[in-house]
């Protein structure tokens, strides 16, 4: 009904499907999206999750706002914790995830394609944290990982203002990592889970891990974090077969083990 999943090989889906809101969350949405993601992190045969909204005009526009109008403190508090949790899935699941914004990320919307590890966008996309004008702050993480992900300057005047950037603009300062023509987007985003499918699900996993740490922490544990990864993967058939297929002039297949 809300969230659909469709999966394909080692490709799973993730659609908000609620296009009459603009695939705004309500809480029935936002409870079903963190079941959804939940199982998905869980799956051994899904080797890349991309989120995406229904619809050629909206990936998410945020948070419903009409459900959190009537909000107390502690149900605030709860509704938070339940964005952190579906950001903390796509930041930490141990595979890749990909936001393919085909619309307005906003709000909580951006929040989330935030959270995922690589953003590809429609140019037709509008991003922006609007929160400001409806008397509130970002609250699913995006006062973090905006920053985390442009610059802090970008951050705060994104913030503050509430100003939303087109596609061109959120690619000038790293928003995004690619922009394609509305009607390219879904292949183009097919075309890099497909690829990612194709690695090693284990060094993908690692290589996640390790670089997780890098604006956090204290930079010489997050080499040795690295080291140790590294070094554990000369204990997989994945690094024998990715260099044997190097030596032997083919392609590697890659098993996970
Ligand atoms: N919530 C609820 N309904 C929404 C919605 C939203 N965020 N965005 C759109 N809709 C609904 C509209 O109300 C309308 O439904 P009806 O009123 O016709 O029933 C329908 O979607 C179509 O929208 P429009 O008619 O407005 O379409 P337009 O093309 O004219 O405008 C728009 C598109 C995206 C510019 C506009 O809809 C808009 O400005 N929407 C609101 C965008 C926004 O402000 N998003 C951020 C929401 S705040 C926290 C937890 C979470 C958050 C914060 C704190 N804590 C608890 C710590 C997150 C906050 C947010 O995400």
């Amino acid at each position: 009904m809300s969230i659909d999943v469709e999966r394909d090989g080692g490709i799973a889906t993730v659609t908000v499907n609620r296009p009459d809101a603009l695939n705004a969350l309500d809480l029935e949405h936002a409870q079903e999206l963190l079941e959804r993601l939940e199982g998905l992190a869980a799956e051994e045969e899904t080797r890349v999750v991309v989120l995406t909204g229904s619809g050629d005009k909206a990936f998410i526009a945020g948070a419903d706002i009409k459900y959190m109008q009537g909000l107390g403190v502690l149900e605030a508090r709860r509704w938070g914790e339940l964005g952190h949790a579906c950001g903390q899935l796509l930041e930490t699941m141990p595979k890749p995830t990909i936001a393919s914004i085909n619309g307005y990320a906003l709000g909580g919307g951006l929040e989330l394609a935030l959270a995922c590890d690589l953003r590809l966008a429609a140019s037709t996309a509008k991003l922006g944290q609007p929160e400001i004008d409806l008397g509130i702050l970002p609250g699913w993480g995006g006062s973090i990982r905006l920053a985390r992900t442009t610059t802090l300057g970008f951050a705060k005047a994104l913030i503050f203002t509430g100003r939303p950037v087109d596609a061109a603009e959120a690619l000038e300062h790293g928003l995004v990592n690619a922009v394609f023509e509305p009607g390219e987007l879904m292949e183009k985003t097919r075309e890099l889970a497909e690829g990612l499918a194709a690695k090693s699900p284990l060094a993908l996993a690692y290589a996640k891990e390790a670089t997780n740490h890098a604006l956090q922490g204290p930079h010489r544990t997050n080499l040795e974090t690295e080291a140790r990864l590294f070094a554990l993967m000369f204990s997989s058939e994945d690094q024998k077969e990715g260099m044997a297929a190097f030596v032997e002039k083919r392609e590697p297949r890659f098993t996970g083990s």
